[in-house]
């Protein structure tokens, strides 16, 4: 109602955020007071968004994965998160459609941005993943997916891919749909809910 531009947030920022993501006006200017309030100059740098994913993973190495998820976030490439990069985000992780969970993931996996998945990309990202998972809890992993080449393989298999094939994002999407074995492969942490990409909601 009238003027409701909170803080610095736009009205086309807002607008574009209630058509994307699922939150009220009400909540996203809650949310952007308490961005800011975290981040006064309105943007997330990828060492602060680093140091956001040490904290909650304080024995692992989470820095490598860290740095993908924010290039995946970056939709506009300038090395910072904007507010609304930062929703979306947000939104994407924790609420989104089982869809645009997967699109998500889709940009995750693919490194490079060129449109598809290779071999060599999934195995970076799931080489990040590892440095997350304690090395007790690799101990019990099955023997075919207990080193990252490994499951970069398994997962390569399950998608029906030669070593030197590419992966589209219509492929990777209904692969993950038609297999929860690649979906549980793809995560970092396969043996609980919390953060997971369920596909069912
Ligand atoms: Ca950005
Ligand atoms: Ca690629």
């Amino acid at each position: 109602m009238g003027n409701s531009k909170s803080g610095a947030l736009s009205r086309e920022i807002l607008e574009e955020l209630q058509l994307n993501t699922k939150y009220t006006q009400e909540e996203l200017c809650t949310w952007y007071q308490s961005f800011l309030k975290e981040c006064p100059t309105g943007r997330i740098s990828k060492q602060q968004f680093e140091d956001i994913y040490s904290k909650f993973f304080p024995d692992a190495d989470p820095k490598s994965y860290a740095q993908h998820v924010f290039r995946s976030f970056d939709s506009n490439n300038d090395g910072t998160l904007d507010f609304k990069e930062y929703m979306i985000a947000l939104h994407m992780t924790s609420s989104g459609k089982a869809n645009q969970k997967l699109e998500w993931a889709f940009s995750l996996y693919d490194v490079d941005g060129n449109g598809t998945i290779s071999k060599p990309e999934v195995l970076e990202i799931i080489m990040a993943i590892f440095k997350m998972i304690n090395v007790e809890d690799q101990k019990h992993l099955p023997e075919d997916e207990n080193t990252p080449e490994r499951r970069t393989h398994k997962i390569w298999v399950f998608f029906g891919k030669k070593d030197h094939d590419k992966l589209t994002e219509g492929e990777f999407i209904q692969g993950i749909m038609n297999n929860k074995e690649i979906l549980r492969l793809i995560q970092f942490e396969p043996q609980k809910d919390a953060g997971s990409w369920d596909t069912q909601s």
